[in-house]
């Protein structure tokens, strides 16, 4: 059973949005069109409160795009991004959302990041997303959305972790940072995971 996880196409990450991701809009076309492909279809969406631990205003002095130490953990410090309820926070609205079967939501605890759909960035805490897909009895995962370097590795990586069979849609992603994405790429690959096209599904 083929499973399309779509990660964080939040208005936040697409251009004009407030971290926005370069071309991250072109994502959702190609998304519309292999959703017919796909058994199951699940989503992940960004869901911080307003006064979360990863957004630079929370911490006094410091800046955008620093790194601190969050009890214990590198913590890159973000502008306020998909914040609950807000406009930034929910799906690009040309993405056909019908087919979501299920949206598992992350950064919810204001005092940690979470940047992969299964578990926390210190592992404390899984969303049970595993859980679900082993239940669903699913069999291939297929990953798509923003931003490929950052949530959408992070998510790739625990899969395959996890033992799901893994594959990366790369013309469905873009990459906030390119050489960050070259390199999660090759520990995706050391995973055991594979990049692939959206023509190749
Ligand atoms: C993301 C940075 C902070 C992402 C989320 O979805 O890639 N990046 N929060
Ligand atoms: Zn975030």
């Amino acid at each position: 059973m083929k499973v399309l996880i779509i990660v964080d196409a939040q208005n936040d990450f697409m251009p004009g949005g407030t971290l926005e991701v370069p071309k991250g809009d072109e994502i959702i076309p190609v998304i519309n069109q292999i959703l017919p492909q796909f058994d199951l279809v699940i989503a992940t969406q960004d869901w911080h409160p307003e006064n979360h631990a990863s957004f630079a205003n929370s911490h006094e002095g410091k800046n955008e795009f620093e790194t601190i130490d969050l009890d214990g953990i590198p913590q890159t410090l973000w502008p306020v991004h998909c914040v609950q309820n807000t406009m930034g926070a929910d799906f690009h609205k040309e993405l056909k959302t019908a087919p979501i079967e299920a949206i598992f939501r992350k950064g919810t605890n204001s005092k940690i990041d979470s940047y992969s759909g299964f578990y926390d960035n210190a592992h404390l805490k899984s969303t049970g997303l595993a859980g679900y897909l082993r239940e669903k009895q699913t069999t291939e995962l297929y990953f798509c959305g923003l931003a490929a370097d950052i949530c959408v590795s992070f998510t790739v990586k625990d899969a395959l972790n996890e033992g799901f069979t893994s594959y990366l849609i790369q013309d469905a992603t873009r990459a906030l940072n390119a050489a960050d994405f070259a390199q999660a790429k090759q520990e995706i690959e050391e995973l055991g995971g594979k990049i692939m096209s959206s023509s190749e599904i």
